[in-house]
């Protein structure tokens, strides 16, 4: 008997009984006999990247003890104790698994049974069952903390993001980017205005836009000066700014004649609006058509 019962600890001791399949179920030694004395069982239980692991204690019968010294279940998670239970019933210092679903924070958990020397009296022990269920990425998350940019679909196991209609998803697969580059207008004048204007541009963007006017004229650009692009009280620029040059885009011998205005927004949200009128002058009267060029209203 003895040594029986030396084995069966020695057995017991060592190590945790992996549980890695979408459900599944554990339960005392001997359940649902009395289980021995003198016992330490522990499971741990993962499950895949996406899902979470809920846990229920069908039954649950554990001696009695002032927080739960002598006989216990004890829960973790990623290091934490979730919970401790041991006795029949709830008393003001001790805890039983009752009705209640316990969940993991994230993907794995594990289970402690231990028994110690002595049981006062035959206990039946406990039999409890697991479950891996999905992880709603897409919602429980202020608008602040988005994790798509725009639309966000949960599945089984898993999410993926998406876009509005002109937008392509960016290939970090979060990021939604516009398409705008490589625009060339040759009109005598237009105007030209970021993204979604009068909505604010999007994060994230890098545009180019070349304006090229013809031969004989001069390009002259005048920004409306309700002009509203992300700043910083001491550095210039540093994270949204508004370009304009000339670049190698634009023919050398065209440098009065050929703009090109680059766009670019940081990740961040706060992004604003800007509008650019562009106007062809000619080169021999330029100051009389520069008077008749208040196309924006005043502050
Ligand atoms: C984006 O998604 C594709 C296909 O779903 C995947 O192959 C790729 O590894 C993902 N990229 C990143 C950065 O997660
Ligand atoms: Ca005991
Ligand atoms: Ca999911």
């Amino acid at each position: 008997m003895r040594i029986f019962i030396l084995s069966l600890l020695l057995q017991f001791r060592c190590g945790a009984e992996l549980l890695s399949e979408m459900y599944g179920s554990l339960q005392s030694p001997n359940f649902p006999e009395p289980y021995p004395r003198d016992t330490e069982l522990n499971w741990n239980i993962g499950v895949p990247d996406g899902f979470r692991i809920s846990l229920f204690f069908s039954h649950f019968d554990l001696e009695p003890s002032y927080l739960c010294e002598y006989d216990f279940v004890k829960v973790k998670a990623d290091g934490e104790v979730l919970a401790v239970f041991c006795g029949k019933e709830e008393t003001d210092t001790e805890e039983v698994p009752t009705q209640q679903v316990i969940t993991s924070p994230r993907n794995s958990l594990s289970i402690q049974f231990v028994s110690d020397f002595s049981n006062e009296e035959r206990f039946s022990g406990f039999m409890a069952h697991y479950s891996a269920v999905d992880v709603d990425e897409c919602s429980q998350r202020s608008d602040e903390d988005q994790l798509c940019d725009h639309f966000c679909h949960n599945f089984i196991g898993g999410y993926y993001c998406s876009c509005r209609y002109g937008y392509q998803l960016h290939t970090d697969n979060h990021t939604c980017r516009v398409e705008c580059s490589g625009a060339v207008f040759k009109e005598r004048s237009g105007i030209l205005s970021s993204i979604n204007f009068p909505s604010p541009y999007p994060k994230s963007s890098d545009c180019s836009y070349r304006i090229e006017v013809e031969e004989g004229f001069r390009l002259r650009l005048q920004f409306d000066p309700r002009f509203d692009v992300e700043d910083h009280p001491d550095i210039t620029c540093p994270y949204d700014h508004v370009k304009v040059g000339s670049s190698h885009s634009c023919p050398i011998t065209h440098t009065l004649r050929c703009l090109l205005i680059g766009s670019v927004s940081d990740p961040s949200r706060k992004q604003r609006v800007w509008t650019v009128l562009w106007r062809s002058v000619s080169r021999v009267h330029p100051d009389r058509q520069q008077r008749r060029l208040h196309p924006f209203p005043q502050r």
